[in-house]
């Protein structure tokens, strides 16, 4: 309606004047203003009197602050436009992670609404029935399923190379195990089935390109066949319990645990069974992709000489106590944090204080179900008052451990999965 948008985009462009007119000049919401201000939020206001004048109702508030809610949680932003924030190491202690500690990456702006109602997912392509799903049709025709799962985008830790990758400097925050409801993807394809000629498949969303330009794509990735059939590959309708939050893809998303989180595409309206890998936005060139064959840092690599990442690789992390922490001389420190391999499970955490010229082996929870991280523990005796360095290795089920320093260059700066430390003085 005209006089709704104009109220809203008074409130935007003049809130002053926008108050004066709804409000009155005794500050009081009734009357004209009162009939108005309903008519904007769409209900009859039944406390009124209590609201501020100056209030822009939150049903008006078309632009909601992400930043400055992330902010609050105690993340890091390190970008605002697309939005991208990650979580301190000491905020991750949870063994699940609650949604507003789950780190955020956005390739693109999300969609302005995500009506659960409404929303639709179609499974076309290489299936003998292309097939139209509500949420409410996956609930009920699928097997609904909730279990804990990580999610870590390809490019944490992206900081640590050198010379430099360019994109967000992750440190060691993108990384979170939330607990994920939804239906198993492979139920989903088998409804529509599955042709033999399938072998991969193309995620599509509903968020937009930053440019504004609509016939952009922002991300369109997919998994292997093979992956997607897998027990822990979710469509998930929900996160930790609750409908998944804006910010994480609402109201449907991809969960495919231990693979670069970019797999995991949010907001998805489509899966594209595709007769080859996909070939969407960021599957070819060099995102998400790692040079085949090692090669020097700073090289220039063909793009054909780039294989896409698959499994991420084995990774720890420490969070407690947080770095900076004080120990007292003759008291054991007790140390905490999780650890994760891809689709593998780990085997052991080894905790050093002397920069790796000894280890002491943590003890390691198994987890509550594959592609879930795991929770460590050890308590560490200090020999003498100083500082110290406490760092965490994970080795995985294959034996294979975390490198100390940064692995191989590449660059995009993906996967790096050197061990994490923290500072501690004993005094
Ligand atoms: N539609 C869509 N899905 C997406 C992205 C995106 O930009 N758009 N980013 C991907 C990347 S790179 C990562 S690491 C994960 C992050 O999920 P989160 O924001 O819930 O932590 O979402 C993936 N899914
Ligand atoms: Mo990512």
């Amino acid at each position: 309606m005209r006089g709704e948008r104009g109220l809203h985009e008074l409130y935007r462009d003049d809130p002053e004047r926008a108050d004066a007119l709804v409000f009155g000049r005794r500050g009081l919401l009734k009357g004209a203003g009162l009939t108005a201000m309903a008519a904007v939020v769409g209900a009859a206001i039944p406390f009124a009197r209590h609201m501020p004048a100056g209030l822009i109702p939150a049903a008006l508030a078309e632009e909601t602050d992400w930043v400055g809610l992330l902010r609050a949680d105690g993340l890091s932003v390190l970008n605002d436009r697309p939005i991208n924030a990650e979580t301190p190491a000491h905020l991750l202690d949870d063994d699940v992670t609650p949604s507003r500690l789950h780190f955020v990456r956005n390739n693109g702006v999300m969609p302005e609404a995500a009506d659960a109602g409404s929303w639709t997912l179609t499974i076309d392509g290489e299936v003998a029935r292309p097939t139209t799903f509500t949420v409410a049709e996956l609930r009920r025709r699928f097997k609904v399923v909730e279990m804990a799962l990580q999610i870590e985008c390809g490019g944490n830790g992206r900081y640590g190379f050198d010379p430099p990758a360019r994109g967000n400097q992750w440190t060691t925050g993108a990384i979170g195990n939330s607990s994920w409801t939804g239906v198993r993807y492979r139920d989903v394809l088998h409804a529509a089935g599955i042709k033999p000629g399938a072998v991969y498949t193309g995620h599509y969303s509903a968020d937009t390109h930053p440019s504004g330009d609509p016939d952009k794509v922002v991300i369109s990735r997919g998994i292997p066949l093979e992956k997607a059939m897998r027990d822990n590959t979710l469509i998930a309708f929900a996160m930790n319990g609750q409908a998944i939050p804006m910010t994480h893809g609402a109201p449907l998303r991809v969960v495919s645990p231990g693979w670069p989180g970019s797999t995991s595409q949010k907001w998805l309206n489509r899966i594209w069974v595709r007769d080859r890998v996909h070939d969407g936005r960021k599957m070819t060139g060099m995102s998400y992709r790692v040079p085949a064959r090692p090669v020097a840092p700073g090289a220039d690599v063909a793009k054909e000489d780039m294989a896409i990442i698959e499994a991420m690789p084995v990774k720890s992390l420490i969070t407690r106590p947080k770095t900076g922490a004080q120990a007292r001389l003759g008291k054991r420190l007790v140390v905490r944090g999780h650890a994760w391999a891809g689709d593998r499970s780990v085997r052991a955490v080894d905790i050093t204080i002397d920069f790796g010229a000894t280890w002491r082996a943590a003890s390691l929870e198994p987890a509550p179900n594959p592609g879930s991280w795991q929770t460590w523990t050890a308590d560490i005796p200090f020999p003498q008052a100083g500082y110290y360095e406490v760092w965490a290795r994970a080795t995985d089920d294959h034996g294979v451990a975390q490198p100390m320093v940064v692995p191989g260059w590449n660059p995009r700066g993906y996967l790096n999965n050197s061990c994490h430390r923290i500072a501690v003085t004993v005094t």
